[in-house]
């Protein structure tokens, strides 16, 4: 049984995406959320050093303990021990698209990420000083979606199937919500893509949960 660290479900992106490469693809886990920025965060960085971040997967198999973290990482190794799961298309030309797509996201589009933080409480605010690089971040994000249903033929990244390519983008799709970000271009896919089953679980737990940070709640 896999357990996964993670931090608060409303503000986190990176969980989203690793507890999705779990809850997404029907792979039983336990769950166990540690506040950020608080000593128990701290606390949990230091008894997980070098992996320090979350998500985190752990488990015990042959008589060691593993642990698992970077959410490339772990939907690689997910789809090698689950090969049923389907968190790569089976046909090798939608298999590289999905790849070419978390990988961009994994690695890029940094000024959206970074101007805009996931916060699943913020609904439909713009910024109030949108950044330098935000606006070619989104024509960027345009490009790449268009390009994923023309060559796949959708409705998903890869294809007809959700594959871990919609699991990158799960937290992108929220902030383009959050912060009143989609055009014409990304507007039908971010709605589908938030309406996915996992992925609107996600979103209600993260709702539900009772910690507010400010720093986050805040942003003009
Ligand atoms: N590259 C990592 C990024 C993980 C990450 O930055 N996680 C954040 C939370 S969303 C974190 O653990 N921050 C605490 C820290 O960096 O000290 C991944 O793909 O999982």
């Amino acid at each position: 049984m896999y357990t996964l660290t993670i931090g608060d479900k409303a503000y986190s992106s990176w969980s989203m995406r690793g507890w999705l490469l779990l809850a997404g693809f029907g792979i039983k886990f336990e769950e166990e959320v540690v506040e950020m920025y608080t000593p128990a965060f701290d606390a949990m960085q230091a008894a997980h050093a070098p992996a320090r971040q979350v998500p985190q997967i752990a488990w015990r198999e042959g008589g060691r303990a593993h642990r698992l973290w970077d959410s490339l990482a772990i939907a690689e190794t997910l789809a090698e021990r689950h090969p049923a799961a389907g968190h790569w298309p089976r046909d090798w030309a939608l298999r590289m698209q999905a790849r070419v797509l978390a990988a961009e996201m994994h690695s890029g589009l940094s000024a959206l990420r970074g101007a805009c933080p996931m916060n699943l409480h913020r609904h439909m605010r713009p910024l109030a000083a949108p950044p330098e690089g935000l606006a070619r971040d989104l024509e960027r994000l345009g490009d790449l979606w268009d390009w994923a249903m023309r060559e796949g033929g959708g409705p998903w990244l890869a294809g007809p199937a959700f594959s871990a390519a919609d699991v990158f983008y799960a937290p992108v799709a929220s902030r383009l919500v959050s912060y009143a970000l989609t055009d014409d271009r990304t507007r039908g896919y971010a709605q589908m893509l938030m309406e996915q089953e996992a992925v609107a679980r996600w979103c209600r737990e993260a709702r539900a949960a009772p910690r507010r940070i400010a720093r986050y709640d805040e942003l003009a």
